[in-house]
């Protein structure tokens, strides 16, 4: 079944975007606009606050639509960038509606009936759905497991020891917005030399529990048991799944930094066999989605600063753990909007849809 409803688009599938006008939403229609055209009618779908509006997609303008049963008629694909309450509710709904939902949120991520996908390392998931429903992991994992899928596939992946440098963007518009604030606040003074001068001046921290402008907060997400955050559990029960190693030893760390956009993950991956840089680098340098940038001597490493509005996964910083044969220690930067969020929704989208193309059962 495919092309069921796009009358703009003849017998090319008919996609729905779900929150178009939100902070993923906004990067998925210009991702949507980059990459190759495999869609015929792109219907834009947000709050009925939002109805109405006209936003650009592929060069267009189209009118976003209010979220409604309706709205569903005729729809192949439909993604889903909301908070989870909304997916929880909405996703099913498409999906009895006939459409295949990909769900960026965390409202079904973990449930045993719903495939999560990275395409470059378990595209082949996205074909069982038995809810018709298919989730977009948490940008944190999505930062670093194209890189370690990959090397998973050569050395067999055992133990991963992770620490994050989460960018504000991850809290969505607000987090963005509270860190331009603070860091006019503080800029041109000379604060961050006495206990709590940056937390007095900064006064509200908005979404965050500490100043983010010239500070680190080793903590993201909510607090969960034994003094694990939301974020951490994350990393840790998204990468099992991803990778289907529901054994995996898997702990993170997981701290916000001052970054608007991109992700960077410490990775301490251990391995069933042991490991050289040299076989790392070739493995890293020939993965799709993965961009090596290893050269410290020459000042080559990856940055957010340069990782920014790009889709790869960059690595660097690639050594063999001095006290263990089968460890590397890595460095890792991801746009966490773009691979981390909407980049790869458009990816399993596209998979979905090609899927649908050759006439594979969809459920
Ligand atoms: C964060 N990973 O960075 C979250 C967003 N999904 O806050």
């Amino acid at each position: 079944m495919i092309g069921h409803g796009g009358a703009a688009g003849g017998d090319k599938p008919t996609l729905a975007v779900v929150g178009a006008t939100g902070a993923v939403g906004t990067v998925m229609l210009s991702i949507l606009s980059e990459r190759a055209d495999i869609w015929g009618e792109i219907r834009l779908i947000a709050s009925p606050r939002s109805a109405g509006r006209k936003l650009t997609v592929r060069g267009e303008q189209v009118e976003v639509v209010a979220l409604s049963e309706e709205a569903f008629e005729g729809v192949d694909v439909a993604m889903f960038d909301v908070p989870d309450e909304i997916s929880a509710r909405w996703a099913p709904i498409a999906a009895s509606k006939g459409a295949v939902a990909v769900d960026n949120s965390g409202a079904f991520r973990m449930d045993p009936d719903v495939p999560l996908v990275v395409p470059e390392v378990n595209a082949h998931a996205a074909r069982v759905r038995p809810r018709g429903i298919i989730a977009n992991p948490n940008c944190t994992t999505l930062s670093m497991i194209v890189a370690m899928g990959a090397l998973h596939a050569e050395f067999g992946l055992s133990e991963l020891i992770v620490s994050s440098y989460q960018a504000v963007s991850g809290a969505g518009k607000e987090g963005i917005d509270a860190l331009r604030e603070q860091l006019a606040l503080v800029a041109g003074t000379e604060l961050g030399t006495h206990p709590g001068d940056v937390r007095r001046a900064v006064g509200d921290t908005g979404p965050f529990p500490a100043p983010m402008a010239l500070n680190v907060v080793p903590f993201a997400g909510s607090l969960k048991e034994d003094g694990w955050s939301s974020e951490e559990l994350k990393v840790r029960n998204e990468s099992r799944k991803i990778l289907g190693l529901p054994e995996l030893r898997v702990t993170a760390t997981c701290v916000r930094v001052p970054v608007i956009t991109t992700h960077s993950l410490a990775v301490h991956a251990r391995f069933e066999n042991e490991v050289t840089v040299e076989a790392a680098h070739e493995i890293l340098a020939g993965a799709p989605g993965v961009v090596l940038c290893d050269n410290p001597a020459e000042g080559e490493f990856p940055t957010p600063a340069d990782a920014v509005g790009t889709d790869p996964t960059w690595v660097g910083r690639v050594r063999r753990s001095l006290d263990d044969p089968r460890a590397l220690e890595l460095f890792v930067c991801g746009d966490n909007l773009r691979k981390g969020a909407a980049l790869n929704t458009a990816q399993i989208a596209e998979v979905v849809a090609a899927e649908l193309a050759g006439g594979a059962a969809a459920r």
